[in-house]
């Protein structure tokens, strides 16, 4: 009989495919071990399925974002630690990259903590369950020696992603992936890292600024492969920067095109990147598929831009806007508000950019987040040093996000104008049908004027259809 690996995803909001999980899954000899992928967001009572898998597991282990995940990751992991105490639960993911040392010095429902990349990682620890290597020889992790001190392994670098096997989706089920998501879209993820250095963000910290991809005719044989077996008709890359070789994205459209796959495609596109793509190279990604890009903004302030070291200047944010809207690629730029020290004008900036890029082309959207002190990042380490008081407690992380907390940098007021402007603006620019058009006919004499107040239509939609939130 094989041995078996139980891997779990917490709850979350949205439906996109376990990729990490069926990253680590794939690197393990299927001859040998039947990994079980268990998904609290697809799979009900996904708390019960764990405990009846981990019977005769060798090793239970879990993907872990920071926020609320972690509650219902710690949850399952107490319990699997009280029903079969001798069980060794992993976490891997973001937060465990971050904090490997603070969450086993917590909590005893982890053992081991895998910090970044972790396919390689994920079968030395497989071949430690079986006795065959120590954990001291095991880079990239934290765990609990037999004394019960927490102890940290060296950095595991980045390893090539081509020297690892491809992703085996049939460790899902990906048909009810599909249905949840009400489409056949793939999720895929192309390369791991970012060569850049925004200091909102934990990348550089977790990647220390490395980058590898996969080679375009792997990805398209993987594409050809799957399409066969389950008839996508939308790629989704994960990727942080799914454009950081243009040269490589070109290849992988032109494999797209020439395997027929037959799919259109949204992925990451930096706006220094855009910026620098030639008319032809849009319009050839754009026949392969490209349908939408992801275009971080984060402020409509070039002084906050440089700030934040986004390396991009907002004229390439324009010019990538423009070559998108005149090939009808659609835009989602997201913004951030609230950064420590954020002065009201530079708020103002961002709004009045966020609405001449949705007033550009119809099917642009600039979602607006307010800054969190996410760990990881340059930001946060030095509101940190200037006395920002960070959670500490793994509960304390699994709040840290919810929506409606804005942190100390907005204040009630400026949280209110903001929501406003985000319910107007998302009114006046998109496309209605007959009966709401009165409402979009409001929402732009509004944002002509700047009168957010009194918002009656707001009120009226909100109630009429609550939004879900992410955490
Ligand atoms: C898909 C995704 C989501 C999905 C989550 C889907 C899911 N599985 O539950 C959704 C849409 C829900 C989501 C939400 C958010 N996300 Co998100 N998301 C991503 C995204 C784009 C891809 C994740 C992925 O699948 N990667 C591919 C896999 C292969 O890589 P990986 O996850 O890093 O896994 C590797 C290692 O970490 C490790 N590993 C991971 N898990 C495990 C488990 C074990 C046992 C082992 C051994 C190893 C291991 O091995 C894997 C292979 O090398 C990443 C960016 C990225 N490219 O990673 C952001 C990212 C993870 N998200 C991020 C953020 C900030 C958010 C949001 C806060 C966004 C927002 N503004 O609201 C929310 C809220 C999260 C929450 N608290 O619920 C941050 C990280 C934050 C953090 N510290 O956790 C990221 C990195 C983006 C960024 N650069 O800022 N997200
Ligand atoms: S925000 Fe995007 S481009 Fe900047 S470091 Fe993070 S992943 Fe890279």
């Amino acid at each position: 009989m094989k041995k078996k690996i139980v891997l779990y995803n917490p709850t979350a909001v949205f439906f996109d495919m376990p990729l990490a999980l069926i990253a680590i899954g794939s690197q393990i000899d299927p001859s040998k071990y039947e990994v079980q992928i268990i998904d609290a967001r697809i799979q009900r009572d996904a708390h019960a399925r764990v405990l009846e898998a981990c019977e005769n597991a060798i090793c239970f282990g879990a993907t872990v974002l920071t926020g609320s995940p972690i509650s219902d990751a710690l949850m399952v992991s107490q319990k699997v630690k009280s029903k079969y105490p001798k069980l060794p639960i992993v976490w891997g993911g973001w937060h465990p990259s971050l904090f490997a040392t603070q969450i086993l010095e917590e909590t005893k429902a982890v053992d081991i903590c895998v910090k970044s990349q972790g396919e390689e990682t994920f079968c030395e620890l497989i071949e430690h369950f079986e006795g065959h290597l120590d954990l001291a020889q095991i880079q990239g992790i934290a765990y609990r020696d037999s004394f019960g001190f927490v102890q940290s392994t060296g950095k595991r670098h980045l390893k090539d992603m081509n020297e690892l096997r491809a992703s085996d989706y049939s460790l899902i089920d990906v048909e009810e992936y599909f249905q949840k998501k009400n489409q056949r879209q793939f999720d895929y993820i192309s390369s791991a890292g970012c060569r850049f250095r925004c200091t909102f963000c934990a990348d550089p910290f977790v990647y220390e600024r490395g980058w590898t991809g996969i080679d375009p005719e792997r990805m398209g044989q993987e594409f050809s492969y799957w399409k066969k077996k389950y008839q996508f008709d939308d790629i989704n890359f994960q990727d942080e920067t799914f454009f950081t070789k243009r040269k490589r994205v070109e290849q992988i459209a032109q494999e797209l095109i020439d395997r027929q796959v037959n799919s259109s495609w949204a992925a990451t596109l930096r706006g220094d990147q855009g910026n620098r793509m030639s008319e032809e190279n849009f319009d050839h990604v754009k026949s392969s598929g490209l349908r939408r890009v992801l275009v971080g903004v984060e402020s409509g302030s070039q002084e906050m831009m440089d700030w934040l070291k986004k390396d991009i200047k907002i004229e390439h944010i324009w010019n990538t806007a423009r070559k998108c809207a005149e090939r009808d690629i659609a835009v989602i730029f997201p913004f951030i508000v609230g950064f420590p020290g954020e002065t009201d004008k530079s708020v103002k900036h961002s709004l009045d950019l966020a609405q001449k890029l949705n007033a550009l082309h119809l099917e642009n959207t600039t979602p607006i987040f307010y800054f969190k002190p996410y760990p990881g990042s340059k930001i946060t380490t030095d509101v940190v040093a200037q006395g920002h008081q960070l959670p500490e407690l793994l509960q304390e992380w699994a709040n840290f996000d919810f929506v409606g907390s804005v942190g100390p940098w907005v204040s009630a007021e400026k949280f209110q104008m903001i929501e406003r402007f985000k319910f107007y603006n998302k009114m006046a620019w998109r496309k209605h049908k007959l009966s709401t058009r009165p409402l979009q006919v409001i929402s732009r004499w509004r944002l002509r004027r700047s009168f957010l107040d009194l918002p009656i239509e707001k009120y009226l939609v909100e109630k009429l259809s609550p939004q879900q939130s992410l955490s």
